[in-house]
């Protein structure tokens, strides 16, 4: 009973780490340098560069997957830069969290470095882009998505990593820090804050992508990451204990 217990710990163990480790998106070879060279070129202050580290930083994949509006005047979104071949295709978007079909575009193919939107949902799920009504969510609670499938090679690649067709983390995304000053082209300098966060997507499909992650990259405000409970390991975790305490239990009255 005592070996079964530990291997059931071990697997348990296991769990954990492997979802601790699943946590950065897989860079290429460049091991984030593209992507750190974006953030450093943004950054007006500090003046070598952002204090965002990309590799260190980065939000967690279960805590990037879905995100909701903090503000009553709605959320901008500021497409920073695309260094990609599918740039005059790609588009990028919201999907509601009750239905990934259900999505609402932000940006077109046609949008470049410097474009912006502001997204508002309403109290009835209404969506608005720019002030236009695009649809209807459940609630306000959303994922991101980049769309690249108009080329071959690409996909459509969301924030919740479980429903990518090749179950790899295509986003990610960093939270300002409250300290640096960052310029986005052509808009003037101003603090990168803690309601405003990074988005970094790769367009195409693992393994094959190059893994630069700076494919898209758009700065969006106040939102605020959904952070989902994590039931699976608390289940796991209670279940363990359970049986540790049965077996001590069971111990116990086999001495007596
Ligand atoms: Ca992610
Ligand atoms: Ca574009
Ligand atoms: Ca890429």
């Amino acid at each position: 009973m005592k070996n079964r217990l530990l291997v059931l710990l071990a697997i348990f163990t296991a769990v954990l780490f492997v979802s601790g480790s699943a946590m950065a998106v897989p860079f290429g070879t460049d091991g984030g340098a593209a992507l750190q060279g974006v953030l450093d070129g943004i950054t007006v202050t500090p003046e070598d560069g952002s204090s965002i580290d990309v590799t260190t930083d980065e939000l967690s994949d279960e805590g990037d997957s879905y995100w909701a509006i903090s503000a009553t005047g709605g959320s901008i979104t500021t497409l920073v830069v695309e260094i990609a071949g599918f740039a005059p295709d790609n588009t990028f978007g919201i999907y509601d969290y009750a239905d990934p079909t259900n999505y609402v575009e932000i940006f077109a193919g046609s949008s470049t470095g410097g474009d912006q939107a502001t997204l508002n949902i309403l109290a009835d799920g209404t969506v608005r882009v720019d002030k236009v009504d695009k649809g209807t969510f459940a609630a306000n609670r959303f994922g991101y998505y980049l769309d690249s499938s108009a080329n071959s090679g690409g996909g459509l690649w969301y924030s919740d990593t479980g429903l990518n067709s090749d179950g790899t983390d295509h986003m990610a995304a960093y939270q300002g820090n409250g300290s640096d000053t960052v310029q986005i082209d052509p808009y003037s300098a101003g603090t990168w804050t803690m309601a405003e966060y990074l988005l970094a997507f790769e367009d195409l499909a693992f393994p094959g992508a190059d893994g630069d992650f700076t494919d898209f990259v758009a700065m969006v405000e106040s939102v605020n990451p959904v952070v989902p409970e994590p039931a699976t390991m608390l289940l796991l975790g209670t279940g363990l204990a359970g049986m540790a305490g049965a077996a001590r239990r069971r111990k116990r009255k086999s001495v007596a």
